[in-house]
């Protein structure tokens, strides 16, 4: 089996067992990488005053970390420049939030060199590079330069935008360039995939020779959808443990003769919670007789802080919830619990099995993880109910959910009072559905698709003839 080689803006492997404090995500990666007795390189979340290239290798939890330093130009210009605050925002449509500055595109170019260098002399012949994400879109373009052969997939886990909204980033035919030389693109969904097809075939002057192939600037790649999911079988363990059950217990007890509302995000203007607040606060509104009977709690740990645009939503969303709450809270009842701490997932996964709505409402996301979590914590003979932006990745594998629009607070309004009325033949017809879903397309499934894929391909093909 070849070598698995996978490469993210960071490295965080799990400790070892029990430990929750790690994504979802994160564990995958690193079940994966045992499996395939791989490395995992990456920033290391460190900054030094000058890049050195010195690499940090260590053994965390049975995986290979190979971690390199940045330097703090890096940071401001790479991470928190051209990555949070251009490629972010507009892959989700926030163009009115992007930055186009000069610096950025060259701090991006910069460290995607700083990577390829260091990474570079640690690759052997066979193995096989999965680079992941937005911030190392033309890794793969400066490995080729260092002559790097091997086969090489790249995965995007936001959206990829229509290709009106795309064209707004300055250069943005070099960055497509870049993706060509990769064996093989994944995204999350084939909307995405059709999106960087329209690109390459109206824009780049490319062609389809058949479905999954494109050819362009002289060269040919592999494109697909690659849906992530959650790591269920370890989900199921979560729910088991004693924590789980404890938080699971507590917010039963808080929520006595009232249904809890949760919603779990990072505090991101992508994530559409002020949008969510808004459709609670119509819901409050628009029915008096049910107001004492919900308890909405939002979980939304901070990130990126040092992003203007996120200090600014963390604002609003503490005037808005303190609004609502001023407006609608009594002696021994508050509408709105809004939460900015982080929680293991061992808790979270409590949290989610108490609820009887779970309101995930992204304005665009490339899927949605959270969608997932909750129903995979769901009790199978009185499950709760999804309430899921259409606008998530996560709704076109869920259609059993109830889906929205996010920006409107009349149809979230209207779906959480379809949710609390929903009778339980109904409840457990849809959550069924969803569940297997969220089992058979689960984190192993993707990862296996993906690395299948990379794996089948006959090492790149020399330029094509243009
Ligand atoms: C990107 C894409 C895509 C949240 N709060 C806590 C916590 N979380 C965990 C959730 C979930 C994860 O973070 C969030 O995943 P999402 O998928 O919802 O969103 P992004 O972070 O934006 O992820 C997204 C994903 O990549 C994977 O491809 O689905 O579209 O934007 O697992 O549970 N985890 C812990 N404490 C918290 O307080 N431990």
């Amino acid at each position: 089996m070849n070598r698995l080689i996978v490469v993210s803006n960071r490295v965080n492997p799990p400790s070892g067992e029990g430990d929750e404090s790690v994504g979802g995500l994160a564990m995958a990666l690193a079940a994966a990488l045992r499996e395939y007795s791989g490395l995992w390189f990456g920033w290391s979340g460190k900054t030094t005053p000058e890049f050195t290239g010195q690499l940090n290798i260590e053994k965390v939890g049975g995986v290979t970390a190979a971690t390199v330093d940045l330097e703090e130009t890096d940071l401001d210009e790479y991470y928190n420049g051209y990555a949070n605050k251009t490629l972010w925002p507009l892959f989700h449509y926030r163009n009115d939030l992007a930055a186009f500055d000069r610096s950025y595109g060259e701090g991006y170019r910069r460290v995607n060199c700083r990577f390829a260098d260091t990474l570079a002399p640690l690759i052997e012949p066979d193995d096989l590079i999965w680079i992941h994400d937005y911030h190392l879109i033309p890794l793969g373009r400066e490995l080729r330069k260092l002559g790097v052969k091997n086969r090489i997939g790249f995965f995007l886990h936001i959206p990829w935008p229509a290709h009106q909204v795309f064209i707004n980033l300055p250069r943005h035919r070099q960055l497509v360039e870049a993706m060509f030389d990769y064996d093989l693109v994944g995204f999350q969904t084939a909307e995405h995939q059709q999106a960087f097809e329209e690109y390459v075939l109206s824009e780049a002057g490319g062609s389809q020779p058949e479905p999954g192939v494109l050819e362009a600037f002289g060269r040919r790649v592999e494109v697909g959808a690659f849906p992530i999911g959650i790591d269920a079988e370890d989900f199921a363990r979560l729910l088991r443990n004693s924590r789980a059950r404890r938080m699971r217990d507590l917010m039963t007890a808080c929520t006595v003769f009232r249904h809890l509302i949760v919603g779990v995000d990072r505090l991101d203007y992508s994530k559409g919670l002020e949008e969510r607040f808004l459709g609670f606060e119509r819901f409050l509104t628009e029915n008096p007789d049910m107001r004492r009977e919900v308890l909405m709690l939002q979980i939304a740990p901070v990130s990126r802080e040092s992003v203007e645009a996120y200090q600014q939503i963390r604002e609003r969303l503490d005037s808005l919830s303190g609004r609502i709450n001023g407006a609608f809270a009594d002696v021994d009842w508050a509408p709105i619990r809004y939460v900015n701490k982080n929680y293991r997932r061992d808790e979270l996964a409590g949290i989610y099995g108490a609820a009887r709505v779970g309101l995930v409402t992204p304005l665009r996301d490339g899927m949605n993880l959270v969608a997932k979590e909750f129903v995979a914590a769901q009790n199978p003979e009185d499950p709760g109910v999804l309430v899921l932006s259409r606008f998530a990745g996560a709704a076109r594998q869920m259609p059993d959910a109830l889906l929205v629009n996010p920006n409107s607070a009349e149809e979230i309004s209207d779906a959480l009072k379809r949710a609390l009325a929903m009778d339980k033949a109904e409840r457990i017809r849809r959550w069924s559905a969803l569940f297997e879903t969220v089992q058979r397309e689960d984190v192993t499934a993707w990862r296996d698709a993906f690395v299948q894929a990379l794996a089948g391909q006959k090492a790149q093909a020399p330029a094509l003839a243009s």
